[in-house]
């Protein structure tokens, strides 16, 4: 497995590549952030930032995101020029010796909690989504209508309890919060520009997302499959939909769609055991075993779920999720893709959110990015990786 390390580019990130070189990963995960969603990444930016990661010592292994421009997502209107943007960033990645691409297909929304310092029971915090504060904000702060419907009674008095007890600022912090999954050049909404992208989804319905999904992956993965690249969704966080979106990548069922929507090695899954882990029905190392062959990238991170919906974010080996188990099945899949003399058999990973500890506190990293949690994570899953091999 290539250990890699998500970094945010040298404006955006307050880690330095020094420090992550000093964490023992060897790949780089890294977007042109400062690109606005549609618009093409040159082959000069590309260039210039593969010579700031290749200048410290490591490869740009996998792109994330390359992000999908939300009309595409709602099929609004003429995309062609959408889609040759995409296809021509696409090229250019290629032609820098990018393969690996990951994005996602969430509407409006990237991953979604409640909470960005939730304390942790030994010291240090993590990120939370906490049901009746979701709640709180769909019912009282957004006023969606139908809001109510997704929470069972006793959610909803809890959400009422803490809304008519909260003070103003601690409503702006559970907006920020819910806001912040989406570092980087992006669209932070207030509630009224909320309001908006939501109310532009109407009608559009689960089926029509997916057709607007399918109508993606049959304008890009011949080009990929043309330049040698491997294209890999990642799934919704949570798993489920929310704010009254549909959401298409979050079960099994939904992943065997999309990989049969354009059956090609070039259409596969990021694996993120933490965003799929957060539904009770998807069984993880089931997941991985099945859809093994088109596992591009692997997010090892861990959920503790709780009976309403809520969940956190557990130490990489604690929570629900077998790790252990996930990651047999990974190294049982390079030894596969070994046997049939693949040169690219090894899977990148990397630590997929940590825990802020000690030293990051205060630090400002991203929410889910710190430097030492993530190292920490890092540290286990190789001890864990190097024991299985
Ligand atoms: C990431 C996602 O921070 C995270 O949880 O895994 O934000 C991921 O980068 C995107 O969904 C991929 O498009
Ligand atoms: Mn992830």
């Amino acid at each position: 497995m290539i250990e890699t390390w998500r970094w945010y580019g040298p404006d955006l990130d307050t880690i330095s590549l020094s420090e992550v070189a000093q964490t023992g990963a060897t790949g780089i995960v890294n977007a042109l952030h400062e690109i606005p969603y549609g618009e093409v990444w040159t082959r000069e930016a590309i260039a210039a930032r593969r010579r700031i990661i290749e200048d410290t010592g490591f490869r740009w292994e996998v792109v994330e995101s390359l992000p999908i421009h939300e009309r595409i997502k709602r099929g609004d209107g003429d995309l062609s020029a959408l889609f040759a943007a995409y296809r021509q960033s696409m090229v250019n990645l290629a032609a820098e010796g990018v393969q690996v691409i990951c994005y996602n297909f969430m509407p409006v929304l990237d991953w979604t909690r409640t909470d960005l310092a939730a304390p942790v029971a030994r010291g240090g915090t993590c990120l939370r989504f906490e049901a009746y504060r979701m709640a709180a904000f769909e019912i009282h702060m957004l006023g969606r209508e139908g809001a109510r419907d997704d929470y069972d009674p006793e959610v909803q008095t809890r959400a009422t309890e803490w809304f008519s007890a909260s003070t103003e600022a601690e409503r702006e912090a559970l907006l920020y919060a819910i806001m912040a999954g989406l570092p980087g050049a992006f669209d932070r909404y207030d509630i009224n520009g909320l309001r908006t992208q939501l109310a532009l989804y109407d009608g559009i319905g689960r089926e029509g997302i997916r057709a607007n999904y399918r109508r993606f992956l049959e304008e890009v993965i011949p080009t990929a499959e043309e330049v040698g690249l491997r294209l890999c969704v990642h799934p919704d966080d949570p798993p489920r939909d929310i704010l009254g979106l549909p959401r298409v990548v979050s079960t099994a069922e939904d992943i065997d769609w999309i990989l049969n929507a354009v059956d090609s090695p070039a259409n596969g899954l990021t694996l993120c055991t933490g965003s799929l882990g957060a539904n009770p029905a998807n069984d993880l190392p089931a997941i991985a075993a099945r859809f093994a062959e088109r596992i591009h990238f692997a997010h090892l991170r861990n959920v503790r779920k709780d009976a309403d919906g809520s969940f956190e974010e557990a130490a990489h080996l604690d929570g629900d999720t077998d790790m252990v188990a996930v990651l047999r099945v990974l190294l049982a899949e390079e030894t596969r893709r070994k046997a049939q003399g693949r040169s690219d058999w090894s899977i990148p990973f990397r630590p997929d959110h940590g825990h802020e500890l000690g030293p990051d506190i205060g630090r400002g990293a991203f929410p889910g990015y710190p430097l030492v949690g993530r190292l920490r994570g890092l540290a286990e899953l190789r001890g864990v990786i190097r024991a299985l091999s």
